[in-house]
């Protein structure tokens, strides 16, 4: 039988738990969550909104992880098992060429896509205002920063991994200095990683007629797109304004595979919500933010990594066919 994942090939080794004795649910958390607590490392305040991949047998990732000044910081993280991690104490120095670009300030909400042998990270940078940085590195030892991708405003970068019609492609969210009350996703072209052009819209928040919903007020892309047999499965979040302030959910969409600013399905109700004390309370309440998605073609097993309140990182599971069944049955582009 044809694979449904195309990327990344086998993962016998993801991180994995069957869904609950009881539950329909298609996305379902895991039971040892949070798996990696706020002081994982004894000088975060908080690690969450961050990135792993598999990397030599075992896991790999950059950490957004917030000190005790409350400065945003990305570290590296290793574990054998995707689970237990091992967060280091000091923040990631990125080297550059540019002593312009060096000024590396502060970080947050890192990608990390495998791509041409390489680990790009993306993340949230400082540069006169929030904008998409973009660096790379082969071993989680030395890493090489690039050119910022655009710039400020920008969120939720995301690198596709791989070239289509040969070019990069990246996903973003213009927005503005504060804590955007607004934002659509963006696909951008490049041959060069460095410079940036041929912007497409891929979708906005979901204004439904005027009827709130949990994805109202604006989105961003999750981790990495995840190829499969029939398009780029996305998972994104989606946010809600209420009166206690914003609420972050996760939901998913289906891309064309060739131009996938072409959103086929996309999750009418949420796949997962803020409801656990971990997701509800913390630096900021109610916030469920995905960041990396480990992938097992052979299995169609999915692993997410998320952050919960601002604060900790949980993991969820699913079953890549039932997610696209369920997307197919339960869209509204
Ligand atoms: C966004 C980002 C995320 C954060 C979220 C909720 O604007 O700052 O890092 O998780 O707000 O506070």
């Amino acid at each position: 039988m044809t694979k449904t994942i195309v990327s990344d090939g086998s993962l016998p080794n993801i991180p994995w738990e069957p869904r609950p004795a009881g539950s329909s649910d298609i996305v379902w958390r895991f039971s040892k969550n949070p798996v990696i607590p706020r002081h994982a490392s004894p000088t975060a305040d908080s690690i969450y909104n961050s990135a792993v991949v598999p990397f030599k047998g075992g896991f790999a990732g950059v950490f957004r992880c917030d000190d005790r000044a409350r400065n945003m910081t990305l570290r590296v993280g290793k574990s054998r098992d995707g689970v237990n991690f091992e967060i280091s104490d000091n923040r990631l120095e990125f080297h550059s060429e540019e002593p312009e670009i060096g000024k590396f300030l502060e970080g947050y909400d890192p990608r990390v896509v495998p791509l041409d042998g390489r680990y790009y990270v993306i993340w949230c940078n400082n540069y006169h205002g929030y904008t998409i940085g973009l660096g790379w590195t082969e071993d989680f030892e030395h890493f090489n920063q690039l050119e910022n991708v655009f710039l400020p405003f920008n969120r939720n970068g995301v690198l596709f991994p791989r070239k289509i019609g040969g070019e990069y492609l990246m996903m973003s969210r213009p927005s503005y200095a504060g804590h955007t009350p607004f934002g659509d996703i963006f696909i951008s072209h490049s041959k060069d990683l460095t410079y940036w052009g041929k912007h497409r819209h891929v979708m906005g928040p979901k204004k439904d007629g005027g009827l709130v919903n949990w994805q109202m007020t604006k989105i961003g892309a999750g981790p990495y797109p995840i190829e499969t047999r029939e398009g780029w499965l996305l998972f994104y979040h989606g946010v809600l304004t209420t009166c206690n302030g914003f609420t972050y959910s996760m939901g998913a969409a289906l891309l064309d595979l060739e131009k996938p600013w072409q959103v086929r399905y996309r999750t009418r109700p949420y796949l997962l919500t803020p409801e656990t004390l971990y997701e509800n309370v913390g630096n900021t309440q109610n916030v469920l933010f995905p960041c990396a998605a480990l992938t097992d073609s052979d299995s169609g097993r999915i692993a997410l990594y998320y952050g919960a309140a601002d604060t900790c990182t949980g993991m969820a599971f699913c079953q890549v066919d039932e997610l696209l069944d369920y997307l197919k049955n339960n869209s509204d582009v």
